[in-house]
């Protein structure tokens, strides 16, 4: 109905907080590369083990002049995991409130998507690399609909043996195996790369661990293996990085860098926290809660006025950053993030579930916590009830915005004049027609 998207329009309108003049179109014409850190949180980030930092090159690039580093940035999925992830980051809607919506609803769903954006807006194409098979998630139909010239999966890779862990085709190989191809794209690109390996359980062949690194030995499994994955995945980023240097290609790209959600599931917390400085027995769910931050990093040789931001945000906000470094205006899109550089946005993060966080309070399921004292807020003010209550409102109405516009597939009936629609007949992804 032409009243539901007027309802979202006017929501999108009204929540629009522009760019911010420093960073709009720095990065105009680089290329694009989005490196989607499989299950890796921000207490990872400057973490210590027996001594040793766990993840030392993806610190070097967190504190780097060159990035845009955010501490306090929180994923937002669902029980779609990764695929609402992606989806967030491509469309700057949320996934669904139950299941995947690329699963659900991606085989005919309209997208106004990342790729076809920056393809018809500065002419760049567009490539995903992953080490699992082409179909997981949905993933050959909802590329389609979202306008992705290439989808380079597991079907295309040697994933073989010992190549492989449960969940495809080894990070370091990924990267490595995708030169050929990477080669092959005209310039500029937005390419994403779907890490796997820091998946759990977090397993690893020996062969393929730093015999220098000893992990912990937290009594939890998953935490030890986590730590040697996540050093894996460094490893694997570092050699990538490597290779732009050596190529050139450093030089003209931009590098965003994501965990895409948590790794540590809460039934670990007993065990992680003192690895974290913390008394187990003093672990509150907000505790947890502070444990959705996942790393935020975006990376650029020459990029003005970098440094760690500590404004509050979340995957839903990615889109609308990245659009505007490219020096790519979002008024006419229907976005439900707001660019995370921009001054004027909002500081409450909206998670799948209806909890929410501020800087200074954040609900989980259903009650109030002092983020300063990390205590329940047991006798609020009437003041506090009146915020406590806008706050809810307003991340209820942000879902419901959001669901009622992919629910009802509403993007079929807004024709933005900068954007053409994406036919998924254009696009063939199979491995015999390159
Ligand atoms: C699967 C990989 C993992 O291909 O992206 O997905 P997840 O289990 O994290 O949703
Ligand atoms: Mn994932």
């Amino acid at each position: 109905k032409p009243s539901e998207l007027k309802t979202v329009q006017d929501y999108v309108n009204k929540h629009y907080a522009g760019m911010n003049s420093t960073y709009a179109g720095q990065a105009k014409g680089k290329n694009v590369i989005v490196i989607h850190l499989e299950s890796f949180q921000q207490f990872s980030i400057d973490r210590k083990v027996n001594g040793q930092e766990v993840t030392p090159f993806l610190n070097s690039l967190y504190h780097s002049a060159d990035s845009l580093s955010f501490d306090n940035f929180f994923h937002e999925v669902g029980q779609g995991k990764t695929s609402d992830a992606e989806n967030m980051l491509e469309t700057s809607t949320f996934g669904l409130p139950q299941g995947s919506l690329f699963a659900k609803l991606g085989n005919d769903q309209t997208f106004q998507a990342m790729p076809a954006i920056l393809n018809q807006r500065a002419g760049y194409s567009s490539a995903v690399f992953h080490g699992n098979n082409g179909s997981f998630w949905n993933r050959s139909n909802v590329y389609k609909n979202m306008g992705y010239q290439n989808w380079i999966s597991g079907d295309y890779f040697n994933t073989a043996g010992k190549r492989s862990t449960a969940w495809g085709l080894k990070d370091k190989l990924l990267f490595k195996d995708s030169i050929p191809y990477l080669e092959q794209l005209q310039q500029p690109f937005y390419v994403k790369y779907l890490t796997v390996t820091n998946h759990t359980p977090f397993e690893l062949d020996k062969a393929d661990q730093d015999p220098n690194f000893q992990t912990s030995n937290s009594g939890s499994k998953y935490i030890d293996n986590y730590f040697v994955t996540n050093h894996y995945l460094d490893q694997s980023i570092q050699e990538f990085f490597n290779y732009l240097k050596k190529s050139g290609l450093y030089n003209n790209t931009m590098v965003v860098m994501y965990g895409d959600h948590y790794g540590i599931n809460n039934t670990e917390d007993k065990e992680l926290a003192p690895l974290l400085g913390k008394d187990p027995s003093q672990w509150t769910d907000l505790d947890t809660e502070n444990l959705q931050r996942t790393p935020l990093i975006i990376h650029m040789p020459g990029l003005k006025e970098g440094g760690i931001r500590h404004t509050y945000g979340g995957e839903i906000d990615v889109a609308p950053t990245i659009e505007h470094l490219l020096g790519i205006s979002t008024k006419d899109y229907i976005q439900l993030g707001q660019d995370l550089l921009s001054t004027k946005r909002s500081q409450l993060v909206v998670m799948r579930n209806k909890d929410w966080i501020t800087p200074d309070y954040a609900s989980i399921s259903g009650t109030i916590w002092d983020c300063h004292t990390n205590t329940v807020v047991e006798n609020p003010t009437t003041e506090q009830k009146k915020l406590f209550a806008k706050l809810q409102s307003e991340a209820n109405e942000k879902l419901s915005v959001s669901d009622s516009l992919n629910q009802k597939n509403l993007l079929r009936f807004y024709h933005p004049k900068d954007f053409k629609s994406v036919n998924a007949a254009d696009y063939n992804y199979s491995k015999s027609k390159t």
